[in-house]
């Protein structure tokens, strides 16, 4: 069979290991890197023919990071911290990528990684207490843990606009973009969507084409990157304290370092909110929403940010009315706040129209064009940002069956369940990196990744030590993480928009909220302490009865005591728990 790449290879029938790894993006090559560690047989199967998930597929104009550099890489390796050099504040997506690569060359991992291959099933067979794996490929393997690093953000969402097999032109999805890049000089364009991967691409494909016309449903928040280059010396003095400031990141409800102002805005004078946003805006990026501790959960106190973020638009976009519907009407950082450079500025230039698609959608692509409200705008191409089936999309890809029958899809029919988006009961031994019910996206994804391959490592070691065949979670445990996760994210405001958190981006998917919004540190004691009892809230079968007590590998830099300055306000409101 000939692939992307034009790489040749049989199939492989009835090959066993002991884990199979699904994506070999930066979760599925740490978790192969520790699962070498303890000596287990490991095969990653990656649907692309490269490492780096998300920034592999992600090569649309502008793709960059907007978590600081610094702090958006492994922390698991001392020796890597200093002998990589990050470019610049926020680093494009090219330099993320040569990041994955050299990670692969470094651990060696490449050897254990087939490409061009999607997992297309997986199904656990009770008697032998173990998965087995089909790909697309003709694969048919079995392994004993089956792992699925198939990323929170990696199904693209392509709403079926009527006439899109009449459209001449070229139609590009940010989340699936050609590696040979596109160059849109002398062309119209049509952008639909206004979400990160938009706002990044719209300043660059503005640069190249003659006529750019963006689609907007819904008008989005954005904070100025204030993107640079970083100096030697600003890497010599990072690297001096890296592992101080790695330990504060963890320490944080984000799981990334930045300043953070518990004090609520209302207590503040209007002259003192005027004064600290401005300072925030001029730092520029997700930091802004920590100007003040009630941001996200009183509406008045959001309503302070968001007119000050209005006034802004207004005070850059020179035609009146597209700086109104520029500006966003809902809550300040309810769906993912947008980091960009030179955004709102785009929209000065004589060749970008903006068109509203809030009341009047889309409807439909004609040969040559795009029609709203009875209008056709000419486009020759199309740039489809319309985001991604989050968080569930990834797994309903693929059918994954467990106990007596019963698909992964259909249990969450009404919306994901899973003990700390860990594992799911029915599916013994099959395990999530950052599935929904954990900190995830709300967190920095880097470090959700290695506290999860780090726990599960552990996990599965200890299996190994006491000789159980099967670890599972328990359905009550499980029934109260979910309602946990659902209650917690009420007392967030950023419950209350349409957003892929809630899976309502895309029409007909439940309204769940799916990451746990309860603050990275409390999630990672919640873990701890699930494995200091000895992994409760799961079972574990076929093991001799033994009080063996787990043992520490490699979760031990995630046993940090919490760091109760950080926590916020709304600890009190959520049972303690720190919802940023
Ligand atoms: O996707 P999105 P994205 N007709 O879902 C619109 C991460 N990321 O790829 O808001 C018209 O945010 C949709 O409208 P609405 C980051 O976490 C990170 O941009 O649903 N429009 C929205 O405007 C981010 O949040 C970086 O009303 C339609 C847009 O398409 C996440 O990925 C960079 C439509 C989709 O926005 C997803 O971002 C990029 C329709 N039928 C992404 N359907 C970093 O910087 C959808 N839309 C690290």
């Amino acid at each position: 069979m000939t692939t992307e790449t034009g790489r040749m290879r049989a199939a492989d029938i009835g090959t066993s290991f002991d884990a199979i790894v699904v994506g070999a993006g930066f979760a599925g090559m740490y978790m192969l890197h520790r699962l070498r560690g303890l000596g287990l047989s490991v095969r990653v199967f990656e649907a692309g023919s490269g490492v780096g998930g998300t920034w592999y597929w992600n090569r649309y104009p502008g793709a960059r990071c907007d978590v600081e550099s610094m702090q958006y890489s492994f922390s698991f390796s001392e020796e890597l911290d200093q002998e990589w050099n990050w470019s610049e504040k926020y680093s494009p997506q090219p330099e993320i990528l040569a990041y994955a690569n050299h990670i692969a060359e470094r651990f060696d991992l490449f050897r254990d990684i087939v490409f061009d291959t999607r997992v297309t099933k997986a199904t656990f067979d009770e008697k032998a207490g173990c998965w087995y794996i089909e790909t697309d490929r003709g694969d048919e393997v079995s392994a004993k843990f089956c792992i699925m690093a198939v990323g929170c953000l990696s199904a693209p969402n392509r709403p079926r606009f009527g006439g899109t097999d009449e459209f001449k032109g070229p139609i590009y999805h940010t989340g699936e973009w050609p590696h040979e890049g596109v160059d849109f000089t002398g062309l119209r364009v049509g952008v639909i969507g206004t979400g990160s991967s938009a706002i990044q691409s719209i300043p660059i494909i503005a640069q190249q084409a003659r006529e750019l016309t963006v689609f907007q449903r819904t008008a989005t928040w954005s904070v100025p990157a204030w993107n640079e280059p970083l100096t030697p010396e600003y890497l010599k003095s990072v690297k001096a304290h890296y592992p101080e400031l790695r330990a504060k990141a963890r320490a944080r409800p984000t799981g990334f370092y930045f300043p953070y102002n518990l004090k609520p805005a209302l207590q503040a004078s209007a002259e003192e909110r005027e004064r600290l946003y401005e300072e925030a805006w001029q730092r520029g990026g997700l930091p802004f929403l920590g100007t003040f501790g009630d941001l996200l959960f009183e509406r008045e106190a959001n309503d302070t940010i968001a007119e000050f973020a209005r006034k802004k638009i207004r005070g850059i976009v020179k035609d009146p009315a597209t700086a109104d519907l520029l500006c966003p009407e809902n809550v300040f950082g309810c769906k993912r706040l947008c980091v960009d450079t030179g955004y709102f500025e785009t929209y000065n230039l004589p060749h970008v129209k903006l068109v509203d698609v809030s009341k009047k959608p889309i409807e439909r692509f004609t040969a040559g064009g795009i029609v709203v409200d009875g209008a056709e705008y000419p486009v020759d191409a199309i740039v489809s940002a319309t985001g991604f089936a989050a968080m569930t999309g990834s797994f309903d890809r693929i059918v994954i069956t467990g106990r007596g029958g019963l698909t992964l899809a259909e249990k969450w029919r009404a919306g994901p369940r899973t003990y700390l988006g860990l594992a799911s009961a029915g599916f013994p031994n099959l395990f999530m990196i950052t599935g929904p019910g954990s900190p995830s996206v709300l967190a920095s994804m880097i470090q959700a990744i290695e506290q999860h391959v780090d726990w599960l490592v552990d996990c599965i070691g200890h299996m190994r030590d006491i000789g159980a065949a099967t670890i599972e979670a328990r359905v009550e445990d499980e029934d109260a993480w979910v309602e946990h996760v659902d209650e917690v994210s009420k007392v967030s405001l950023r419950s209350t928009c349409s957003s892929w958190y809630l899976g309502t981006n895309i029409a007909g998917r439940p309204r769940v909220f799916m990451p746990y919004i309860g603050g990275f540190p409390i999630y990672v004691q919640k873990c701890n302490e699930v494995m200091s009892n000895g992994f409760d809230g799961f079972v574990l079968e076929g093991a001799a009865a033994t009080n063996k007590p787990p043992e520490v590998r490699y979760t031990g830099r995630w046993r940090a005591p919490l760091d109760m300055e950080v926590m916020s306000p709304a600890t009190v409101a959520a049972r303690r728990v720190p919802v940023v």
